[in-house]
């Protein structure tokens, strides 16, 4: 049986493990979770991750959700991609951005994805001026970290892609909606458009369309 990632595909978090599976060579069976339907909140899927949030896989019957974890679950299947070393310290140096993209840079870019492109997409009214005022200073401030990586190396942890770049990277598939403020962090800019060539991003950017039936729930 093959593992299934099932997944709202415009969702960066969503985005993030299409993405892991597609650059790295994982085969996978796609599953819907039509949020526009509230698929998230059926039972069937209920039953697979009680938060009522995707990213989840099933690979033959074991279950993952946290979008980090599945990353990292992939990246075992496709050991010799290398983009999560086995040492000790080397995979802790990488494995570090996942709790930070967890803990500070989510939150952050979540603000704009809420404010530029889940109301919009929802119709859940109109963006709140003062939440793109916090969430502008929450993004300065991790934006910051990141810049001072990226500019010291190609890539999040070092010369070659990992982990924490699938992890952090995803997100950006929306930064031209959300409008990131990126303007003054360049390195970020050169990055992002690094992933932007990839093969592996573009086949998941094809994945990203909204469901047709998007009757909103
Ligand atoms: N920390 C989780 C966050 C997952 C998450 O918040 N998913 C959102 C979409 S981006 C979701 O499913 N929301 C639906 C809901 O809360 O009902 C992860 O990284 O997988």
């Amino acid at each position: 049986m093959s593992l299934k990632i099932y997944a709202f595909p415009p969702s960066p978090r969503s985005f993030k493990v299409l993405w892991a599976a597609n650059h790295l060579g994982v085969d996978y069976e796609f599953r819907l979770v039509d949020f526009t339907k509230n698929g998230q909140r059926a039972p069937e899927f209920l039953a697979l991750n009680p938060n009522h949030k995707s990213p989840v896989i099933d690979d033959g019957g074991y279950l993952l959700w946290e979008s980090n974890a599945i990353v990292e679950y992939l990246a075992s299947l496709a050991a010799q991609s290398g983009v999560l070393p086995q040492e000790t310290r080397a995979q802790l140096a990488v494995r570090k951005w996942l709790f930070w993209e967890s803990a500070h840079w989510d939150p952050a870019c979540a603000v704009f994805a809420v404010e530029r492109v889940v109301k919009p997409l929802f119709g859940l009214g109109e963006t709140n001026q003062s939440e793109i005022e916090r969430g502008t200073l929450l993004f300065e401030r991790v934006g910051s970290v990141l810049e001072g990586e990226l500019k010291k190396h190609r890539y999040v942890a070092g010369e070659t892609l990992t982990v924490a770049d699938l992890s952090i990277g995803a997100v950006m598939s929306i930064a031209e909606q959300a409008r990131f403020p990126i303007e003054n962090f360049r390195a970020i800019q050169r990055w992002h458009n690094d992933l932007k060539s990839l093969p592996s991003w573009a086949k998941t950017v094809a994945m990203q369309t909204v469901p047709k039936t998007s009757a909103a729930a």
